[in-house]
């Protein structure tokens, strides 16, 4: 493609007559904002390893009061995006929570998504709109946007969990805001608000505004699916489930789809690239996430991410045992904007 003319190409005085009437010339700029074939992401290959994160959680724990943080996270962020800017990708934010033994993290709803991934602890759970979602390693809890929800601990170990939101777009948008609640009377508990596997209620593609019977996604479920696959159908080209809305059958959210993966014993697994950025975090096992100049050797509760249209290959580092990965991904957003896209990974 032809190079195109710059800024310092133009004479000062037209350059400052175009800025006091707020214009700007395209041209400089052009092969910024529409690079040639593949998008210049700012995102980078990031791994978060989790044993080096734990301890300054915990530190966070002793610094700082639940009632002076309300909610208690180390963000993961993305140096190519700037740490400040909380992101860890355009799209997507992670982050680490820790609720400590007896602590409450009062009642709110805002307009973006969240989802929580279960890392450790036990009896700790989220209320969403009045159901009792209980936390278990490898859970997958749902709070979309605009239900109220707030975390309540009544084990004995420190709680921690990934969170998971599309807050960068959200707030790009100008559209994310916080409404403040109060504590929630429990009405039941996240298994009274589904259905049963395979069951919906009958006119449900009628339903004008289809709601998330499904607010918990219980890992021993997800698990079991994935070894089912991997028994039943051996020659799928990935053994993966996606978390959905039932009533849908689509993603469980708008714009950030979740999903859980097998790899089988030794297995090495080719993606083909993708125009969503990907976060990978390992609920059980050992893997290698290897992308442009940098092989992740990840292990338990570790968290990477990758930008779009990365090659990667996933490779189980274990011989004799699968290995769990949770993803999450754009591709539900930019299905539904017409942007996604996969190129083989040659
Ligand atoms: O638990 O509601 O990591 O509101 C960031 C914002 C968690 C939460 C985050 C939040 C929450």
């Amino acid at each position: 493609m032809e190079e195109l003319a710059t800024l310092e190409d133009l004479p000062q005085e037209y350059r400052d007559n175009l800025e006091k009437l707020n214009l700007v010339p395209l041209w400089p700029s052009l092969r910024d904002v529409l690079p040639p074939e593949t998008p210049q992401p700012k995102t980078k290959p990031i791994l978060w390893p989790y044993d080096t994160l734990r301890p300054l959680l915990m530190q966070a724990g002793d610094l700082t009061p639940i009632e002076k943080a309300e909610r208690r996270v180390l963000v993961l962020a993305n140096p190519g995006h700037g740490l400040e800017n909380m992101r860890a990708s355009s799209v997507m934010y992670l982050g680490m929570q820790l609720l400590l033994p007896g602590e409450w993290a009062p009642s709110h709803r805002h307009t973006p998504n969240a989802v929580r991934m279960i890392v450790e602890g036990n009896n700790a759970y989220t209320t969403v709109n009045g159901q009792k979602c209980p936390m278990e390693r490898g859970d997958l809890i749902l709070t979309p946007t605009g239900m109220w929800h707030e975390h309540s601990h009544e084990g004995t170990e420190p709680v921690v969990w990934l969170d998971v939101l599309d807050l960068p777009l959200v707030y790009f948008m100008e559209a994310s805001y916080v409404q403040p609640g109060v504590h929630q009377n429990i009405q039941g508990t996240s298994a009274d608000t589904a259905y049963g596997p395979g069951i919906v209620p009958t006119p449900v593609f009628t339903r004008q505004n289809p709601h998330n019977p499904l607010l918990r996604f219980a890992w021993k479920d997800a698990r079991k699916a994935l070894e089912n696959m991997a028994v039943n159908q051996p020659d799928a080209e990935s053994i993966q489930v996606t978390y959905i809305n039932p009533e849908t059958g689509t993603d469980c959210q708008n714009i950030i789809g979740f999903s859980s993966l097998m790899l089988r014993p030794n297995e090495t697994l080719t993606l083909p690239l993708r125009s969503s950025a990907m976060v990978f975090h390992v609920i059980e096992g050992q893997a290698q996430v290897q992308t442009t100049g940098n092989n992740f050797d990840m292990t338990q509760s570790d968290t990477s991410c990758v930008p779009c249209f990365a090659p990667v290959t996933l490779v189980n580092k274990n011989g004799d045992k699968p290995t769990f990965i949770f993803i999450a991904d754009e591709s539900p957003l930019q299905k539904k904007l017409g942007l996604y896209s996969e190129r083989p990974n040659k």
